[in-house]
């Protein structure tokens, strides 16, 4: 797809500001573990931190496909960084601009925007992953407040998140009728952390388990009306697909440049690498799968932007795009030899962090399953 003069230039924006300023740090952010405070407040500065939303709420008033540019060049150099903004921009900040009234954007959607509140989902539960309407955390109505009990687990962001938006059941019986979506505020009362997860990869996000017990809220955080709440999730986490597409290709294209560098800087029998017609035959193979996994992102992001119907083709750029990626990053591996699978060369982390694009925000089984409902009817 053949990008317009503008989007290329918010590109070059972008891998600049990724390339000098977040990759000489990628490998320690991987090592230490350390939450990236400083490139939060860098991408709010640059406007990256809610890209498609309008100006007037806070963000930068562009489209979904500079979004996924961006989630994409970061997630390029670091994906740590990368799923922090598509957690933050899609699953923080897209309910309330896409459901909250005009008051709950005001409140929470304009300092989100702006980078100045840190944005987190709450679906996942002990016992409620890919099955989404399985919710067991419960909401009760108590007079102008809701009473919350329940956990969530496997939450981007959640312990450092000054919003969250989490769904609850009024009635298990009612099914995903019964389940509604509210914002809950860091420092809620009933509201507590459980422990943050050691991962394979993303180590520099924050993956955390948040806990309800009589937490109390405002009536006035319920995100739409009740039993809204899957309909906004769902919605939530098809736009939320975009975005993990797009940072699965990133890490995969940064798989894919290391592995170009690599071969053309390290020899075997006196001649580098990227002469030898079977690493030629590898590399040729990761690119196309790296720009078919493109095609189907910036496709999607397209769709969304012109008002299409984009839920298949959201699926199936996530699913593919993680797929290319660990393929391109299992091959990038292959070319380094062993030093791949040493911290002297990135393709030990790409490949960390690629596998975690696979399974967050619905595993590819459930892309699957979307995408075969899209096209066979339920
Ligand atoms: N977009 C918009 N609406 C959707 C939707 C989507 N992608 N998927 C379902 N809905 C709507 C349906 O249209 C239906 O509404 P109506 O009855 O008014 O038609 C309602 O939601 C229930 O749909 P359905 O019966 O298909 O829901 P299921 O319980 O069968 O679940 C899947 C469908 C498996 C697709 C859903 O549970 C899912 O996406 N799970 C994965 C969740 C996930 O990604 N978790 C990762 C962690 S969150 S970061």
């Amino acid at each position: 797809m053949i990008l317009s003069d503008a989007h290329r230039q918010f590109q070059t924006k972008v891998r600049d500001f990724a390339e000098k300023e977040i990759a000489p740090c990628a490998r320690d952010l991987d090592r230490t573990g350390e939450f990236p405070w400083n490139f939060v407040k860098r991408m709010a500065e640059l406007k990256l931190t809610a890209v498609y939303v309008p100006e007037k709420y806070g963000g930068a008033g562009l489209d979904t496909l500079y979004y996924s540019i961006a989630v994409e060049e970061i997630g390029r150099v670091c994906g740590s960084t990368g799923i922090f903004l598509a957690a933050h921009s899609s699953l923080g900040v897209f309910p309330i601009f896409y459901a909250g009234n005009e008051e709950q954007k005001q409140k929470w959607l304009i300092p989100l925007a702006k980078g100045e509140k840190i944005g987190s989902f709450g679906l996942t539960e002990p016992e409620a992953g890919s099955d989404a309407a399985a919710t067991k955390t419960t909401v009760k109505s108590d007079g102008d407040k809701y009473i919350l009990n329940g956990a969530k687990r496997f939450i981007t962001s959640g312990s450092i998140a000054d919003v969250i938006i989490i769904t609850a059941t009024h009635d298990p019986a009612k099914g995903y009728h019964g389940i509604s979506a509210f914002v809950v505020e860091k420092g809620a009362p009933g509201f507590s952390y459980g422990k943050d997860e050691e991962k394979l990869g993303l180590h520099g996000s924050i993956t955390s388990e948040l806990i309800f017990e009589d937490c109390v809220i405002p009536k006035e955080n319920l995100l739409g009306q009740e039993g809204d709440g899957f309909k906004i999730f769902m919605e939530t986490l098809d736009g939320g697909r975009i975005s993990i597409g797009a940072l699965a290709l990133g890490i995969g294209q940064g798989a894919l440049d290391a592995a170009v560098s690599f071969s053309k800087t390290h020899k075997k029998s006196g001649k580098p690498l990227s002469k030898s017609q079977s690493i030629q035959s590898m590399i040729a193979e990761m690119a196309t799968d790296i720009e078919a996994a493109r095609l189907l992102v910036y496709q999607a992001a397209a769709l969304k932007d012109a008002g299409l119907p984009f839920v298949k083709e959201a699926a199936m750029a996530k699913y593919y795009a993680s797929t290319a990626g660990m393929k391109a990053a299992n091959m990038a591996i292959d070319i380094h030899g062993l030093l791949g699978i040493t911290d002297t060369y990135p393709v030990e982390r790409f490949i960390r962090d690629e596998k975690l694009m696979e399974i967050g925000e619905g595993t590819s089984e459930i892309q699957k399953i979307v995408i075969a409902r899209q096209i066979l009817g339920k």
